[in-house]
């Protein structure tokens, strides 16, 4: 006889309104264009929705380059550096701008600051696409990126007096606030947003975690482990007290040894996993325990973005 197991699935999970519309651009780019369509960079941070638009035609690459300059390239969900775009209109290529807008506001804003004279501080994980795609909107040496409260104090900015600050859109929101009070205590004349750039997804599906770790013995987050805010919401889980707390790309990653003996799971799945990886996992679980799921609704998301005015017109 199977075990029981409640499965806490949380609410929201999943693709977000910027996935969503990212995944839509490379779709209909295929459609108006016909293939092969460039991709520069991951759309999305998942292997399933990247093998899925390959096979449509999609060919990702990692840089403008490995482009032809006669066929459209898209340019990825987590936005690009200014050069990006000024090197495809020198080439005179098709090219349709997949950034999420709420990353995109993020830009804006770092153009506002440097328009009136303030050096920005970015709070964000060094290397990540998303990263050097804001650091890049403006000049280098313009923006100071910081990681942790302890790269708070390593910076040394041209004007103490003249900075503003930024982040990322996917951080752990508790460690972000906690950075953001080490950057306004060391320099307390430092302006930015209300609290961080992070976005409503991100805060939702974190929140999401915590409301079931306390519930839980393990909690599983279906993502990839190049996806920023799928990690993040494996760290939420630890820090709210679930011990084992794991990423996996899809059921087959599931290491069903650790779990043995557990009465309760938790499931999330990132802002760029999708829903038929998370039915995966369920449908895997219900072939080693008895299994009841139960939706932990803490938000409803209602966000939409339109796609390019490009992709709506006729061909
Ligand atoms: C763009 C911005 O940034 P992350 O690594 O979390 O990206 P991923 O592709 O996993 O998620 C979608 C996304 C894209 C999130 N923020
Ligand atoms: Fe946009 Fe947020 Fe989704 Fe990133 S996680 S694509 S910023 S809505």
């Amino acid at each position: 006889m199977p075990k029981p197991l409640t499965l806490y699935l949380a609410a929201p999970r999943g693709f977000c309104a910027g996935v969503d519309r990212a995944i839509k651009i490379v779709e209909m780019a295929l459609e108006k264009w016909g293939a092969p369509v460039y991709v520069r960079h991951e759309i999305v941070h998942n292997k399933f929705v990247v093998d899925g638009l390959r096979a449509k035609g999609a060919v990702f690459v990692e840089e403008l380059d490995d482009c032809p300059a006669d066929r459209p390239v898209i340019f990825s969900a987590h936005g690009v550096p200014k050069s990006v775009p000024a090197e495809a209109e020198r080439r005179a290529m098709t090219y349709v701008d997949a950034t999420c807008p709420l990353v995109s506001k993020v830009h804006i804003e770092a153009e506002r600051h440097f328009q009136n004279g303030l050096q920005m501080v970015m709070i964000g994980h060094e290397g990540h696409p998303e990263t050097l795609g804001t650091m890049g909107q403006l000049p280098e040496g313009e923006v100071l990126l910081v990681e942790t409260v302890a790269d708070v104090a390593r910076i040394a900015p041209r004007d103490p007096e003249r900075l503003a600050f930024i982040t990322q859109t996917t951080l752990s929101v508790d460690d972000t606030a906690g950075i953001v009070a080490a950057l306004k205590a060391r320099f307390p004349a430092i302006v930015g947003p209300h609290k961080e750039d992070i976005c409503y997804a991100t805060t939702n599906r974190q929140e999401a975690v915590k409301a079931i770790a306390a519930r839980i013995d393990a909690l599983l987050v279906i993502g990839a482990p190049n996806s920023s805010n799928s990690k993040r919401l494996v760290e939420v889980g630890r820090a709210a007290g679930c011990a084992y707390a794991q990423l996996v790309q899809r059921a087959t990653d599931i290491d069903w040894r650790a779990l043995d003996g557990i009465r309760a799971v938790g499931v999330t799945a990132g802002a760029s996993a999708p829903e038929v990886l998370v039915n995966e996992v369920i449908d895997a679980f219900r072939d080693h325990f008895d299994v009841t799921v139960e939706l932990v609704e803490t938000a409803r998301e209602r966000v939409e973005f339109k796609v390019p005015r490009v992709l709506r017109e006729p061909a």
